[in-house]
């Protein structure tokens, strides 16, 4: 039933730039003398709310609510790999508490089912760390099935860049739905943000309590209401050395000596590209000073 809030504030979810979200459980009166409207009075706790810092509104932008599983949706090409944005969708993840699982569609455009160097020593360093990866298209069905094990009885969300093919899965999850999909910027090769609102669809195909929430493709995304210090802690290979370097906590793990990050970046235990994303996320949070 199609609602709106009653009044102009909704207490309990003050705070963020949006106040409510798909995934949210609410309460609502009818509308008098409209049927088919509601009145929101309420809004359930929320078990778990992924969120980003909204650089513009300088505010928590809530991205779903009481979902189960994060499903960080990312291309081998069109549009080009981007490990360094997943990386932050999966600490932000790891920060609410919420498993993610990454999903590489568009496989059929690998050639002989592989994708180049960088992209598979990438899916599988995560892999190695802990995440688990499954590889589909949305195309051809490959890797469906996995996709749909994993999300069976779940709530998920779809998180990633424009283009990547989130509404796409949806349409090759749910037989029927023709969630509008767009095409690739041909100059720029990037999606054209096709989906411009964030949609919740239950799939009871999979098994009851099942669903999934579409998301409009995102340029960047700041990691939200985590501080500098505590950022070690929440990329998994990194956590179990916080506060073994000489200089222990304080360390900047950019050029002291006795620095254990620094020592498993050359023994491979953290990839290179990880640990660069790791103290451009940290010169980030430490400019935003989150609480000030
Ligand atoms: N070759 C190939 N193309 C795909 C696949 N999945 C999606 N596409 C194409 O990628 C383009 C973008 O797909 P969308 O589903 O609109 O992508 P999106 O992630 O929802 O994009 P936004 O809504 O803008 O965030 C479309 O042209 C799709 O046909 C796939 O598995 N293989
Ligand atoms: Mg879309
Ligand atoms: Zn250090």
């Amino acid at each position: 039933m199609a609602c709106r809030i009653k009044g102009k504030v909704l207490k309990g979810v003050e705070g963020y730039g949006n106040p409510l979200v798909p995934g949210d459980r609410v309460c609502f009166d009818r509308e008098p003398g409209h049927p088919h409207r509601g009145l929101i009075r309420d809004v359930e706790e929320r078990k778990t709310l992924l969120t980003r810092f909204n650089r513009q509104g300088q505010s928590s932008q809530i991205l779903a609510a009481n979902v189960d599983l994060v499903l960080c949706v990312t291309t081998p090409v069109s549009p080009p790999f981007r490990p360094r944005f997943l990386d932050r969708v999966l600490l932000q993840a790891d920060k609410a508490g919420i498993p993610p699982v990454i999903v590489c569609n568009k496989q059929d455009l690998c050639a002989g089912g592989r994708a180049d160097p960088v992209t598979e020593e990438r899916l599988r360093d995560w892999s190695r760390i802990g995440y688990p990866v499954i590889r589909v298209s949305a195309r051809t069905g490959e890797g469906m099935e996995e996709l749909q094990g994993a999300m069976a009885q779940r709530f998920s969300v779809l998180i990633g860049q424009s283009g990547v093919g989130k509404s796409s899965l949806i349409n090759a999850l749910v037989p029927g739905l023709y969630m509008r999909v767009g095409s690739l910027n041909e100059k720029y090769d990037r999606g054209n943000h096709t989906t411009s609102m964030s949609v919740l669809l239950e799939i009871p195909s999979l098994g009851a309590g099942t669903g999934i929430i579409d998301t409009p493709g995102m340029r960047g995304f700041l990691p939200d209401r985590l501080e500098a210090e505590e950022l070690l802690f929440y990329m998994r290979e990194f956590a179990p050395l916080a506060g073994t370097c000489t200089y222990g906590l304080s360390c900047s793990h950019r050029s002291e000596a006795g620095c254990k990050i620094r020592e498993a970046v050359s023994s491979g235990l953290i990839h290179e590209d990880r640990y660069e994303n790791f103290l451009r996320i940290h010169e980030e949070l430490t400019g935003l000073g989150y609480g000030v």
